[in-house]
């Protein structure tokens, strides 16, 4: 039943979260994402598992955040040294374009998310439709996760590709942590023509540990809107 006092977005996430655990199969092995629609993933699977559905799967969380509501509400975790390869994943994202491409790491945990998604069989996005965007970096910048070593430098660096930098800030305004212990400089690029392109300018660089482009790993969609919900494969 909806609950009067949701809001839209919040009733868009949790449909796209219910339709996106749809996808899972007794027996899998998850990676679970991180972020406010991935919570309502994870509380799905936690329901289910209630209703004494699904109880077999196992998840790989993304996130020290997401570990520790998966383990509050009893869904059994695993890790990637015990499961190098995982059937499905299913995360949240902060932009995404005609092509599936993304950007993450609005929530900091873009490493992880992206290491679990590369390890997965499969990758499903699941997101509301204010995520859509016609190019990536109209809506949101891109988070560089940065080693503290030398931060400074690559600010430099990545403002001279063009973007304008913030080093972002916990809410004690120490900077923000990663769950590696790394600063997030969140770099306003504006509408971004060759995403690929800065993707490997970024790779390339010493001292840049993870950037929120994730460009091929999308392999399907599920987005909720005004519309409905719908489950783009490819
Ligand atoms: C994670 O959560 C991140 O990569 C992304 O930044 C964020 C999406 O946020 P939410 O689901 O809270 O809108 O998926």
């Amino acid at each position: 039943m909806s609950d009067p006092a949701e809001s839209d977005v919040v009733r868009f996430k949790r449909l796209a979260a219910e339709r996106a655990v749809d996808s899972i199969q007794p027996g899998m092995v998850v990676g679970l994402g991180s972020g406010s629609t991935s919570a309502l993933v994870v509380r799905r699977l936690a329901a289910l598992r209630g209703e004494g559905r699904l109880t077999d799967v196992v998840g790989v969380p993304t996130s020290v955040e997401t570990e520790q509501l998966a383990r509050s509400l009893g869904v059994p975790l695993s890790t990637l040294e015990e499961h190098p390869v995982l059937d499905l994943t299913l995360d949240g994202a902060d932009e995404v374009d005609p092509e599936l491409r993304l950007i993450k790491g609005g929530g900091g945990a873009l490493m992880r998310e992206k290491i679990v998604a590369q390890a997965s069989r499969r990758v499903l996005i699941v997101v509301d439709a204010g995520k859509l965007s016609p190019r990536l970096g109209t809506k949101w910048p891109v988070p560089v996760e940065v080693l503290p070593f030398g931060w400074r430098s690559q600010a430099l660096f990545l403002e001279q590709l063009g973007a304008r930098i913030t080093r972002r800030e916990g809410r004690d305004g120490a900077p923000f942590r990663t769950d590696q212990g790394n600063f997030i400089l969140d770099c306003a690029f504006g509408p971004i023509d060759r995403p690929e392109a800065l993707a490997s300018r970024l790779e390339a660089r010493a001292g840049i540990v993870a950037h929120g482009l994730f460009i091929g790993l999308t392999s399907e969609l599920v987005v909720a809107g005004p519309g409905g919900v719908e489950h783009r494969r490819p």
